[in-house]
């Protein structure tokens, strides 16, 4: 596979004028998915913020893993549970690098909800009382909300918020207050999953550890698509999913810094996480494997291997260029609709490639549905974000989001199917 634009090669064969060093129709022809024909139209499949398609490297590997390999991890000791256990620590070791981190700092969950979760139940549970502060900002997923809320009632430590400006960043005019010497976490989306923006993880980070808080951060939509280095970052844990870059569901990661992971009690309790056990007490195994009870998805682990390789292999400053190239073209073309209203920052290079907006007449369940019958798959609703939608004075919207695959032509089908939409509905 070489999926990198060859520089003799002509520039109408890439999809962007910017920096962007991909060569995407050779990108999309790795993706079987994306020749198919939805409602009688080629497939335009913008809804990678929900879950990116898949390369072939991938579905090839989870076969070949049924086929070859199948076997359960860390319990036998015949050759096919050896090749199994190797393929699946051998992702752990893929993953860690991927993020800068250390191989034991790296915990299997079944999603980026899970490992919130984890973080939730593991450490908040046991450094929370009244009075002390969990803070989060306006503009989370459910995923990092709902847990901290359940949280917050359940130990009687208060929940603050990080307001969001009119424009869509954080409102940092009061971070000093907001972050106080009561908070014991901060917890934020890296990258929101309706406005696109892009957060100052460090510049929290700073104030979190001065604090004497500790950073978790939701890494759903930003690990997928720009490098994330946590410890640049200097944060202490971070939760993310692998079928949002390239890889199968039911596989999400969970990071902590390991002095954090090695006072922690485990959540989950069952086979694997074990080190002894009598029939009166229990001591846990080492890192990670204490967080992971019972048998976890280990096709997944087996497949999400060649989904870093991939997204190594083109470059994550490259993929990165190519969506702000793409968010940019997209920002223009709608701003030419007078009938959409777009949310979020309006500044490329500050936000990622999930463009959400709203026609001024048409639900987006509508729209969605009519940009359905031209091919075109985008999300409609609150995308799990209710409070934020709130916010925003609206109870939905429409989202497309980008991925490394996708194209300006496509850009300019949803412009054109936005413009014929208003005719179907009758509103010109
Ligand atoms: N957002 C979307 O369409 P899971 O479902 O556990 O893999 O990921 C949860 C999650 C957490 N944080 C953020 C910022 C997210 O965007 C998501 C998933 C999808 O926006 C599905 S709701």
């Amino acid at each position: 596979m070489s999926v990198k634009a060859d520089s003799k090669k002509e520039k109408t064969d890439r999809c962007c004028d910017g920096p962007c060093d991909l060569d995407v129709a050779k990108i999309r022809a790795d993706f079987p998915i994306l020749s198919r024909q939805v409602n009688g139209k080629r497939l335009i499949y913008l809804d990678s913020a929900a879950t990116t398609q898949k390369p072939e490297s991938v579905i090839r590997a989870i076969t070949e893993y049924y086929s070859l390999h199948n076997a359960n991890v860390h319990r036998g000791i015949h050759t096919l549970a050896d090749e199994a256990t190797t393929a699946y620590e051998n992702t752990r070791h893929k993953i860690a690098a991927f993020i800068n981190s250390d191989y034991e700092e790296i915990v299997y969950t079944r999603n980026a909800t899970e490992a919130l979760n984890t973080i939730a139940f593991s450490y908040g549970r046991a450094h929370l009382k009244p009075g002390d502060r969990i803070v989060i900002t306006q503009m989370e997923h459910h995923a990092n909300l709902v847990p901290w809320i359940m949280l917050s009632k359940e130990t009687g430590a208060e929940l603050a918020y990080i307001p969001i400006t009119d424009d869509g960043y954080l409102d940092l005019s009061h971070i000093g207050e907001i972050i106080n010497s009561k908070t014991k976490i901060v917890s934020l989306t890296h990258m929101s999953n309706v406005l696109g923006t892009i957060n100052p993880v460090e510049e929290i980070a700073e104030l979190a550890h001065k604090a004497g808080a500790v950073i978790v951060l939701d890494a759903a939509q930003s690990v997928p698509h720009l490098a994330v280095d946590v410890k640049a970052l200097n944060i202490d844990f971070m939760a993310f999913s692998a079928h949002k870059m390239l890889g199968p569901t039911g596989l999400g990661i969970l990071y902590g810094r390991r002095e954090l992971l090695n006072d922690l009690q485990p959540f989950e309790f069952g086979g694997e996480m074990i080190r002894k056990v009598t029939f009166d007490d229990v001591t846990w195994n080492d890192l990670p494997y204490k967080f992971e009870a019972g048998t976890p998805h280990i096709a997944g682990a087996y497949a999400f291997g060649p989904a870093i390789d991939y997204l190594n292999e083109l470059g994550m400053d490259n993929i990165r260029a190519h969506e702000i190239e793409l968010t940019r073209y997209t920002l223009n073309r709608l701003a030419e609709l007078d009938f959409i209203k777009v949310y979020g920052p309006t500044d490329p290079n500050h936000r990622g490639g999930a463009v959400t907006f709203n026609d001024v007449n048409i639900h987006p369940h509508d729209l969605a549905t009519f940009l359905d019958t031209q091919g075109i798959a985008v999300r409609a609703g609150h995308h799990c974000a209710q409070p934020l939608h709130r916010l925003l004075g609206t109870v939905a919207t429409t989202r497309a989001s980008f991925y490394m695959y996708n194209t300006k032509s496509e850009v300019d089908l949803l412009t054109e199917a936005l413009k014929e939409s208003r005719r179907y509905f009758g509103y010109v």
